[in-house]
């Protein structure tokens, strides 16, 4: 397994759409796999594919205490289950260290394919059925930031600029 380089905002890689996967293959497991390992090394709870410039519909959560309930989700899509809605301080590996309140649908249906292409559906609440809403957003090229004002976000968007400038320099 290996740990991926994970891009971060305002890189416009993050913007794109992410492709159907159609392949369910040993590379497919293999990208799960060091994803797995880069998000719990992090450490997050959420990464979606397009975070490590690979721009398919996958997306791995993992909200137990323990890091030990690992959800691999390809081809995700969701529904909201009633109109309660919710809110979480969220944060995103592609943004380190801003975090902000967003507010979601509270309870959200999955329909998705697991790892080996076979068909998942899934009914889920609280902090996974927010993790999985941000994760999905970023199948679309959407980050958490787009939901806080512009004020807020072109502040975020200048301070990550800098620091990557002082990165890139090093
Ligand atoms: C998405 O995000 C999420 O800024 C997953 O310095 C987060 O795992 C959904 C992280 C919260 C709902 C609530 C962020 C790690 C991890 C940082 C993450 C950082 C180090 C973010
Ligand atoms: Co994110």
């Amino acid at each position: 397994m290996a740990q991926l380089p994970i891009l971060e905002y305002p890189d416009p890689r993050l913007r794109r759409k992410a492709q159907t996967v159609e392949v369910f293959d040993a590379r497919l497991r293999r990208l799960a796999e060091d994803m797995l390992e880069t998000m719990y090394a992090a450490p997050g709870i959420g990464l979606a594919a397009i975070q490590v410039d690979a721009p398919w519909r996958l997306v791995v959560v993992d909200v137990s205490e323990e890091k030990n309930q690992p959800l691999v989700l390809v081809n995700p899509r969701l529904s909201p289950l009633g109109d309660e809605r919710s809110c979480y301080d969220e944060g995103c590996l592609s943004v380190p260290g801003f975090y902000e309140t967003v507010e979601r649908p509270a309870r959200v249906r999955i329909e998705a394919q697991d790892i080996e292409g076979r068909p998942l559906r899934l009914e889920v609440d609280g902090l996974l059925a927010t993790c999985v809403q941000h994760e999905v957003d970023h199948l679309e090229g959407k980050l958490f930031v787009d939901y806080i004002s512009s004020l807020k976000r072109e502040r975020i968007r200048k301070r990550l600029e800098k620091q990557q400038r002082v990165k890139d320099s090093a």
